[in-house]
C-alpha cells in the first residue's frame, strides 16, 4: 500500500471537493465484482465503476490486450495514418450495430461522441444543400456528458444554469417521460407516456421542420435515475423524425454493450436510430474511448468532392489511440466468448424481482428496472433535496457496495459478470441501510 497522498492539488469532477478531502474514499485495486480501498475494504460494485466496467474488473483478456499494445504500439496518428486494429474494431462493432450503423467515428469519451454526432448531422444537412437544419432537439434531465454540445441538448439543470447564456443557439427540448404518479413501481417499460412523444411534432410545427438537423435522446435516460422509456414513445420520436426528415440520434454512452441485454438499446428497444452514440463499455471502462456509428447514408452523403479533400473537418489527437483498440477488441471478445448479453437476458427476471422487493423499504416511492438497468427513488426529505440519497450513498459504501445516486434516487447497474448471491447482497444492503437513515 502506498503512502496516503496530499489530495489537496487535484479538483474533482462531479465531487464536493472539501467535503471529500476530509472523508476520503480512496479505492486501491479491482478485480471482477468488487473494489479495494486503500484501508483494504472490499466494495461490491453496484455500478460497474460509472455504468462502464460491464466485463467486471481488470478482465484478465483485457488487461494483457492493453499491456502488449502499450509494449508494442504506443501511439499512432489517426489523421492521415492508421494501425490494423482500430480497423478491426471499426468493423467489429459496426457488424453489431442494428440497421445499417456501418460507419464508427472514434473519439475518447461520451462527451466528445456527442459533439461529434451533432456536428455530423448540422454538416450531414448542410452537405446535402439543407444548410438550413441547425437546431438540435434534446429532452428534459437527458445527460450527453459536459460539452457545450452535450450541456445545451442536456436537459439536467445544475450542469447547464451556469453557462444559460452561451449554450448553443437554437436548441429546444422534448418533456422528460419520469412520471411516478402514473408510472410508479412499474416492471421494465412503463405503459403510460407514449403521447409525451408527440410533443415533438408541436416542436416542428414552432421552428419548422427545415430548420431542425436532430433529436438526441437516451433511450434510457442513465443520469437522470434511470428513467425507462414507456412502450411506444421510441417508436413515435422515430416515425415523426422520419416523416421530417430529422436525423434521430441514440445516445447509448450507458446503454450500449449489453447493459440492457443486447449489443444496443436499439437492438433491445426495437427502433432504429440514423446514429448511435457510445464510450464506457467500448472498452469495458479501461481505456478512455467513445464512438460515434452513423447510418450508411450519412457517411455516403460526405464521400463527394475531390477524393484526397478531408471530407469532415473533425477529430481527435487520440481518436482510435492503439491501447483503446486493444482493449475495445479485447472487450467484445470477452462479450461475446462469455456470452455476456445472453447473460443479461437471464438475469434481468431476478434482478427485476430483487429491485422491486425494496417496495416496501424505508423511503422508498418508485423502483424501476430495465436489462441491468435499476432505480430506487427515495421519497425527498423536506427541506434537504439529494441528502437522504447522499447518505444512502456513503451508508451503502461503509456497508461494502458502491452505488450511484442521481438527486433522491440510487441508480443500479453492476458489471454483467454480477452473480444471483451479489444482486441479493445489493438488495439486503440497500434495504438495511434505508432503514438506518432519516
Ligand atoms: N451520454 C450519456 C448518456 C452518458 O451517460 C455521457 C454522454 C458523457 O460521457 P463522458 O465519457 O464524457 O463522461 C454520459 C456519461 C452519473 C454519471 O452519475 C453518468 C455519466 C458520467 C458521469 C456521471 O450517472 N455518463
Amino acid at each position: 500500500m502506498s503512502a496516503a497522498p496530499n489530495l489537496e492539488a487535484y479538483w474533482m469532477p462531479f465531487t464536493g471537493n472539501r467535503y471529500f478531502k476530509s472523508h476520503p474514499r480512496l479505492l486501491a485495486s479491482a478485480s471482477g465484482m468488487h473494489f479495494t480501498t486503500t484501508t483494504g475494504e472490499k466494495i461490491l460494485d453496484g455500478i460497474a465503476g460509472l455504468w462502464c466496467c460491464n466485463a467486471g474488473h481488470c478482465h484478465p483478456k483485457i488487461v494483457e490486450a492493453i499491456q502488449a499494445q502499450a509494449a508494442k504500439l504506443d501511439y499512432a496518428t489517426a489523421f492521415q495514418m492508421g494501425h490494423p486494429d482500430i480497423f478491426a474494431l471499426a468493423e467489429k462493432v459496426t457488424a453489431m450495430a442494428p440497421g445499417n450503423l456501418d460507419y464508427a467515428f472514434f473519439t475518447n469519451s461520451g462527451s466528445e461522441s456527442v459533439d461529434t454526432a451533432l456536428k455530423i448531422a448540422i454538416a450531414y444537412h448542410r452537405t446535402r444543400g439543407d444548410a438550413g437544419r441547425t437546431r438540435l432537439i434534446g429532452r428534459e434531465k437527458g445527460y450527453h456528458g459536459v460539452g457545450f454540445g452535450g450541456i445545451s441538448v442536456g436537459g439536467m439543470s445544475p450542469n447547464r444554469k451556469m453557462y444559460s447564456a452561451v449554450l448553443l443557439p437554437g436548441v429546444d427540448h422534448l418533456p422528460h417521460t419520469h412520471n411516478i404518479e402514473h408510472n410508479a413501481f412499474s416492471r421494465g417499460q412503463p405503459q403510460w407516456g407514449a403521447h409525451l412523444a408527440d410533443e415533438l411534432e408541436n416542436i416542428v410545427a414552432l421552428h419548422d421542420a427545415s430548420t431542425i438537423a436532430a433529436v438526441i435522446v437516451e433511450p434510457v435516460a442513465g443520469s437522470a435515475g434511470v428513467i425507462i422509456p414507456p412502450v411506444g414513445y421510441l417508436e413515435r420520436l422515430r416515425e415523426i423524425c422520419t416523416k421530417h426528415g430529422i436525423l434521430l440520434i441514440f445516445d447509448e454512452v450507458i446503454t450500449a454493450f449489453g447493459r440492457l441485454g443486447g449489443a444496443f438499446g436499439a437492438d433491445v428497444l426495437g427502433v432504429q436510430p440514423d446514429m448511435i452514440t457510445t464510450a464506457k463499455g467500448l472498452t469495458s471502462g479501461a481505456i478512455p474511448m467513445g464512438a460515434v456509428l452513423a447510418d450508411k447514408d450519412i457517411y455516403q452523403t460526405f464521400m463527394t468532392g475531390p477524393d484526397k479533400a478531408i471530407e469532415l473537418f473533425h477529430g481527435y489527437t487520440y481518436s482510435g489511440h492503439p491501447m483503446a483498440a486493444a482493449a475495445g477488441l479485447a472487450a467484445m471478445s470477452v462479450y461475446e466468448e462469455e456470452g455476456l448479453f445472453q447473460r443479461v437476458r437471464e438475469l434481468a427476471p431476478v434482478f427485476e424481482d430483487a429491485v422491486h422487493s425494496l417496495k416496501d423499504a424505508r423511503h422508498v416511492i418508485d423502483t424501476r428496472n430495465l436489462g441491468l438497468m435499476g432505480a430506487i427513488e427515495l421519497e425527498t426529505r423536506p427541506g434537504a433535496p439529494t441528502v437522504r440519497a447522499i447518505e444512502a450513498f456513503t451508508g451503502c459504501f461503509d456497508a461494502g457496495l458502491l452505488v450511484r445516486t442521481t438527486g433522491d434516487t440510487i441508480a443500479l447497474s453492476p458489471p454483467l459478470i454480477i452473480e444471483e448471491s451479489h444482486i441479493d447482497q445489493i438488495v439486503t444492503t440497500i434495504r438495511k441501510v434505508l432503514e438506518s437513515i432519516e
